[in-house]
């Protein structure tokens, strides 16, 4: 079994029922998967745009890097994600970033793992930090919480007193 960590914002569409719809469609596929706490984040990018909701997924997988992939890109399009008229770091229903898949390293055209911006990205560490604190990125051999005092980033980032629906 394989654990998995993904990364996954909103900040169109009702981000939090976006949110809630990903993990509980993660939880049917998979199995048991934790979440985060649901933070407030300042958008990272060039154009303005609306805060986001960022939250943190883990869960455990037979599945290689590339179903896993697939099932997180179609959960997208369900969100009515559509690729091909976004802007670059831009606004979105639904955003599922694999972070880390194990101690797997890919860098291929259709997937990099561990991501490979998700170091200088507080709004990526910090909730990880609930779920995911000791697990080891494969390429810095650093955990999230050492990455995460390390992380240089001053965007800001705040926990929600909202929890997710008990379901
Ligand atoms: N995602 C982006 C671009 N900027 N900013 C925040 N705060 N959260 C995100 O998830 C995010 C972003 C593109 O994937
Ligand atoms: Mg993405
Ligand atoms: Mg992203």
């Amino acid at each position: 079994m394989t654990q998995v960590l993904v990364s996954v914002g909103s900040n169109q569409n009702d981000p939090q029922k976006q949110i809630q719809t990903a993990f509980m469609a993660i939880r049917d596929q998979f199995g048991r998967a934790q979440i985060s706490k649901l933070y407030l984040t300042e958008p990272v990018g060039i154009i303005p745009q609306n805060e986001f909701i960022n939250a943190a997924i883990s869960f455990k997988t037979q599945s290689n890097s590339s179903e896993v992939l697939a099932y997180l890109m179609q959960l997208e399009v369900r969100a009515g994600r559509d690729r091909s008229t976004e802007v670059h770091h831009g606004p979105r229903n639904l955003d599922l970033d694999i972070i880390l898949f194990g101690d797997e390293i890919h860098d291929d055209a259709e997937l990099q793992v561990p991501h490979p911006r998700f170091r200088e990205r507080r709004f990526v560490l910090e909730p990880l930090l609930d779920i995911a604190a000791d697990q080891i990125d494969p390429v810095s051999k650093q955990s999230i919480s050492q990455l995460f005092h390390v992380c240089s980033d001053t965007s800001w980032v705040r926990k929600m007193d909202e929890e997710l629906l008990a379901v």
